[in-house]
């Protein structure tokens, strides 16, 4: 007899780790259900590769309308599911914006993860259901300990932190007093080329291949001192699969266990392309100023210049609407325990990650410029 396929549901899957996680899981023969908010566009581009015609019997993938700020529409799609694992990746994401949306940020960061753990309860699948808390590294905010690990005290730093830090503790909790199979995952920064465009890495890479096809004159940073342990998403996302497959609940660090700062990502991203960036100045008079070009080898084998900008232009200024009013200034991470236990390395260093990221980007920048070059109106919107 055929074993039944296993069901999960990840909140969260029209976005960056949602995307991952679906295709990981739908490669392991899951069931895959996912959670997406109504928008008045589509808003499944990261996903629309994994898509099944709604009007096909035996789909394997899935999507709900719902929301983690609405219960009713969370406890409906639980009980529709019957899911085996929950992976709650939804949440207002952006540091920066949980400054302007405080409010927001709690309802759907900390009090979206209570309703989830109280759907299960609710429905009586404490014993079936597992469940998955994306939680993160800006717990530690004003760092305590270096590098980070699972015993490190948390500081958070932004409504989003402190928004996380309830659902880490709710998540915590409810393992405790319910017996429910409910683990953390702390992970650290990891990025991939369908991270969000206003995160740094994103907007790095994305500008400097705009800048080298003399899209974009500039990019506009704020803190380019702060150090984060960066990794890529794909990676990260088998560890959370791994922490459902377990014994029993636990909560682990996810890091690589290296920092770079934001300067050096610019400069890595600009390498890619040939352009050498040299920083000068202090504070917010500090600047980015191209100091060499190189013909980089293009996919013809051949040696190309590839950037348009000269020697000697500015392309990285730094603008203090940026800043945030309480940072981060440094990140690293300890993923001992991860690998003792889970067995898990990360595969991909951060110069594969800054290649695959800018390859990306400017492939896109290329397109954008045959538009632009085709008297189309080629907008562009920054943040
Ligand atoms: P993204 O911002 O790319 O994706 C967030 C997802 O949540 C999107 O699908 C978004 O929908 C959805 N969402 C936002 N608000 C709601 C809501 N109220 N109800 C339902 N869905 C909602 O984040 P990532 O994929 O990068 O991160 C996944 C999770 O991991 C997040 O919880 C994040 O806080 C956490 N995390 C991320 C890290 C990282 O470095 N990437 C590190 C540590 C933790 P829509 O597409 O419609 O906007
Ligand atoms: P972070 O990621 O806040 O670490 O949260 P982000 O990429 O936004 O910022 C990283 C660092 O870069 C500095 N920075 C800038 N950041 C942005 N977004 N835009 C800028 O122009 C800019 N200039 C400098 C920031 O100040 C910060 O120090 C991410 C999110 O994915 C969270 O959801 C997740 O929990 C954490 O990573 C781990």
């Amino acid at each position: 007899m055929q074993t039944p396929k296993k069901v999960a549901l990840i909140t969260g899957v029209t976005g960056q780790d949602g995307a991952y996680l679906a295709e990981f899981l739908l490669g392991k023969g899951y069931e895959v259900h996912g959670i997406k908010r109504r928008s008045s566009l589509f808003n499944t581009d990261r996903i629309d590769h994994l898509y099944q015609d709604p009007h096909v019997n035996n789909r394997n993938f899935v999507l709900h309308y719902g929301d983690l700020t609405d219960s009713t529409s969370l406890v409906r799609i639980v009980q529709k599911v019957q899911p085996d694992e929950i992976y709650n990746l939804a949440a207002q994401s952006h540091v920066g914006v949980s400054f302007e949306e405080p409010e927001y940020t709690a309802n759907a960061d900390g009090l979206g993860a209570l309703r989830l753990l109280e759907a299960i309860r609710i429905l009586g699948l404490e014993k079936k259901t597992r469940f998955y808390q994306a939680s993160t590294s800006e717990l530690y905010g004003l760092v305590q300990e270096i590098p980070q690990k699972e015993t490190t005290p948390f500081y958070p730093r932004s409504p989003y932190a402190v928004a996380k830090m309830y659902a880490y503790w709710i998540t915590v909790n409810y393992r405790e007093a319910y017996g429910m199979y409910a683990c953390n995952g702390i992970l650290f920064n990891h990025e991939s080329p369908v991270r969000g465009e206003t995160f740094v890495t994103r907007k790095i890479t994305r500008a400097i291949s705009r800048i080298a096809l003399g899209l974009q004159d500039c990019l506009y940073l704020g803190n380019m001192s702060a150090l984060r342990d960066w990794g890529h998403a794909r990676d990260y996302v088998e560890m959370q699969w791994l922490m459902l497959q377990q014994d029993h609940a636990d909560d682990f660090v996810i890091a690589t266990g290296v920092q770079y700062s934001v300067r050096q990502f610019v400069e890595f991203a600009a390498k890619e392309l040939g352009v050498t960036v040299t920083f000068e100045g202090e504070g917010e008079a500090e600047v980015g100023r191209v100091t060499k070009i190189e013909p980089i080898t293009n996919a013809k084998g051949e040696a190309e210049i590839l950037a348009k900008c000269q020697v000697g232009d500015v392309i990285v200024k730094v603008d203090p609407r940026y800043y945030r009013p309480t940072e981060v200034e440094t990140l690293l991470g300890d993923p001992s325990k991860a690998k003792a236990k889970l067995g898990w390395t990360p595969k991909t260093t951060l110069a594969e990650l800054v290649k695959e990221m800018v390859i990306s980007d400017y492939t896109s920048a290329k397109r954008d410029n045959l538009v632009k070059q085709a008297g189309f109106q080629a907008y562009d919107y920054h943040e």
